[in-house]
């Protein structure tokens, strides 16, 4: 084999000491969301190996110990031994920071971006790990162990327990890797099989015909472990047609765009649906790439362009009546998946989820140039061709009605010095880097909020009805919309393209809603919102979701608020004979008093800090629930009737301030 990897390509850059002492510095945070990087540092090379076409099934494990295995079908971690190291492949995976062969080897052509920091952090992060190859017919097994040393009574991280172990015969082909994550190290090792499922669903439309499961030990459902497995064969085609799951769509095929430039492989998916918002997600290496960059410029350019020729060339519209059509006409409604996999991605901005790479644009304007000038030109196409141009013809059209009416910029400037009396209960304080801003879900609970707060930092406004859903509405709607209105004056931020930051009135927005279906769509509608329209808010933390209590355990004059129905039984347990349990059906339920020390007291409350990923659910949740077709809805409902508790929003990979 010319590309045969050789353990000697390994290079080795530190010890697992530094990663031990500066966890977050290799796995971001301690928290859940730390643990599951663990969890996905593994798993990636593990669907890097089927990437390459080395394995089919990569198969999670959630065991109920608290340790996690996954394992894969593929050639298995080499396990010839590193002739300058004297070490096995194995052993410099698990022991040499940086190793794993992604940074020298072909093999490894993708790797990288947030991940791949190694295994070998995952190694010394853990209480113990056990890697088991199967290979050539032979079974290698080794130990590792974070352990104390005698003589210095410091943790020695990741230690070998033993050499890699020759355990004889197997039919058994890959690797199989079981880790303890140390309990020392993180605040929770408890795996949320939510979000993990979740991102395995999405691996598996940027990895199509590879198949990946995962299985919770820990929970048994009619017998059997909770278990989802995940496989498609339509790649990011069945990705966009997953996210408009529920929609009218304006044609039942995706229009595929993919190719090769270099070493550089494009792969583009785009539908549309009958809303007005423009849904692109883009992916560099599996990675989320949020804030877009390169590639989504380049496939933006390169689809206005392409379809713009389209229209001059095909004459589309014969009666010439149709104004300029822009890239924002071209992408109302528009689905799409931007994958790309990419050498060396330079991840940029404050989050890391840009992509920077110039060649990235270029690669895909011309693959998207190729490849779309070839779908429009095919005469079995002009359908869908014909149904694209319209729609962002209609789109232009009410741009240049509202741009005449001008009532978009009126409307938005309006809401600059918009009276708020009557609605909104300002704070006294007059420090934003102090401030917070409870939306109140119904009248009731938003006089006892106005009566129980710290008036000094806390505003409160209470929203009367539902919010309508932003999602199928232009802009313009949105802005008409009282409670929306009412909101965005209060923030003082502006909206879309006027949004400016430095004009926020307060640090924290607490979305303070009941804890049902009603509450839980209204945190979803204004999730949605602010993701949509002010999405800087949600990216630098500002926005937050109140837990209120759902039961008071009560014995004598000892009570205890009880914030999850998982929690009941064991507070129960505590009281002991002689308890009364007081359920809280609503958030108007609690008297001010109340309300202050459960819910609105930084000293005792919790509050879970949305994040963007939080509010892109939110946002599939919201185009679900009010999408035109009843079925995705009731199956989603059925799914996730519990979706407004702490369980799922930590599953949601929020992260709960226990403030
Ligand atoms: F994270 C990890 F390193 F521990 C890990 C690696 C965990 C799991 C579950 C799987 C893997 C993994 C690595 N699966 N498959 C591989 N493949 C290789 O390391 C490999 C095998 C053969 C060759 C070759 O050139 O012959 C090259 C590589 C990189």
């Amino acid at each position: 084999m010319t590309n045969s990897y050789q353990a000697k390509d390994i290079q080795v850059l530190k010890g697992l000491e530094a990663v031990r002492m500066r966890p977050g510095m290799y796995i971001g945070s301690t928290e859940t969301r730390g643990l599951h990087h663990m969890l996905w540092e593994i798993v990636d090379n593990a669907i890097d190996e089927a990437a390459n076409g080395y394995a089919d099934t990569v198969s999670i494990t959630l065991h109920a110990d608290g340790s996690a295995t996954v394992d894969d079908n593929g050639r298995g971690i080499p396990v010839d031994v590193h002739p300058e190291m004297g070490i096995t492949g194995v052993e410099v995976v698990f022991t040499q920071l940086h190793a794993g062969g992604k940074f020298s080897s072909k093999q490894y052509q993708y790797s990288g971006g947030l991940h791949g920091v190694g295994a070998s952090v995952v190694n010394a992060l853990s209480k113990r790990l056990v890697v088991e190859v199967g290979t050539n017919g032979i079974l290698y097994r080794q130990e590792y162990a974070s352990v104390r040393d005698e003589a210095t009574g410091k943790i020695v991280p990741g230690k070998a327990m033993g050499p890699l172990e020759n355990l004889g015969r197997t039919r058994r082909r890959g690797t199989r890797v079981t880790f303890w994550p140390d309990a020392d190290v993180f605040e929770t090792t408890d795996f949320h099989f939510e979000p993990i499922a979740r991102r395995l669903r999405e691996l598996s439309f940027l990895n199509r015909n590879v198949t990946l499961q995962l299985t919770d030990e820990r929970v048994k459902e009619d017998g059997k472990y909770k278990s989802v497995s995940y496989h498609s064969e339509g790649g990011i085609v069945d990705f966009v047609r997953f996210l408009n799951t529920g929609r009218d769509t304006l044609f039942q095929m995706p229009i595929l765009m993919e190719g090769r430039v270099g070493d550089t492989q494009v792969s583009v998916a785009v539908q549309y649906n009958d809303g007005y918002s423009e849904a692109i997600y883009s992916f560099v290496n599996n990675i989320p790439t949020t804030d877009g960059g390169m590639h989504e410029t380049g496939f933006k350019a390169a689809f206005t362009k392409c379809m713009n020729d389209t229209i001059k060339k095909t004459g589309v519209f014969k009666d010439n009546k149709v104004p300029a059509l822009s890239g924002d006409d071209y992408r109302e409604g528009m689905t799409a998946v931007v994958s790309l996999k990419l050498a060396n991605p330079q991840f940029e901005g404050q989050t890391k989820t840009r992509l920077g790479n110039a060649e990235a644009r270029t690669a895909v304007e011309a693959v998207v140039t190729e490849t779309l000038t070839a779908y429009v030109e095919d005469l079995r196409n002009q359908k869908v061709v014909t149904a694209i141009c319209e729609k962002a013809a209609q789109a232009a059209r009410a741009r240049e009605a509202a741009r005449k009416a001008k009532t978009l910029s009126r409307e938005k400037s309006k809401l600059d010095s918009a009276p708020l009396v009557g609605k909104l209960a300002a704070c006294t304080g007059r420090k934003p880097e102090l401030n917070e801003l409870f939306i109140v879900e119904g009248d009731s609970a938003g006089g006892s909020a106005k009566q129980g707060r710290d008036r000094s930092f806390q505003a409160i406004l209470p929203l009367r009805g539902k919010p309508l859903n932003s999602e199928k509405k232009r802009l313009e709607q949105v802005l008409a919309n009282e409670e929306f209105r009412t909101i965005i004056t209060a923030l003082g931020t502006g909206i879309d393209s006027d949004f400016n930051i430095k004009n926020l009135k307060y640090n924290r927005i607490i979305i303070m809603a009941d804890a049902d279906q009603d509450g839980a769509h209204i945190r979803a509608i204004l999730l949605t919102f602010f993701y949509r329209y002010m999405r800087q808010l949600i990216q630098q933390g500002h926005v937050y979701i109140a837990m209120s209590p759902l039961y008071q355990v009560k014995k004598g004059n000892k009570g205890e608020y009880v914030y999850d129905d998982a929690a009941l039984p064991k507070v129960v347990a505590k009281f002991g004979k002689g308890y009364t349990i007081q359920r809280y059906k609503g958030l108007g339920e609690m008297n001010p008093e109340q309300l202050w020390t459960t819910t609105m007291d930084p000293a005792t409350r919790t509050l879970i800090r949305v994040t963007v990923e939080d509010a892109a659910e939110a946002e599939h949740l919201v185009t679900l629930l009010m999408g035109d077709k009843p079925e995705p809805r009731k199956e989603y409902i059925f799914e996730h009737s519990n979706f407004n508790r702490v369980d799922t929003f930590a599953q949601w990979g929020a992260h709960v301030d226990g403030e």
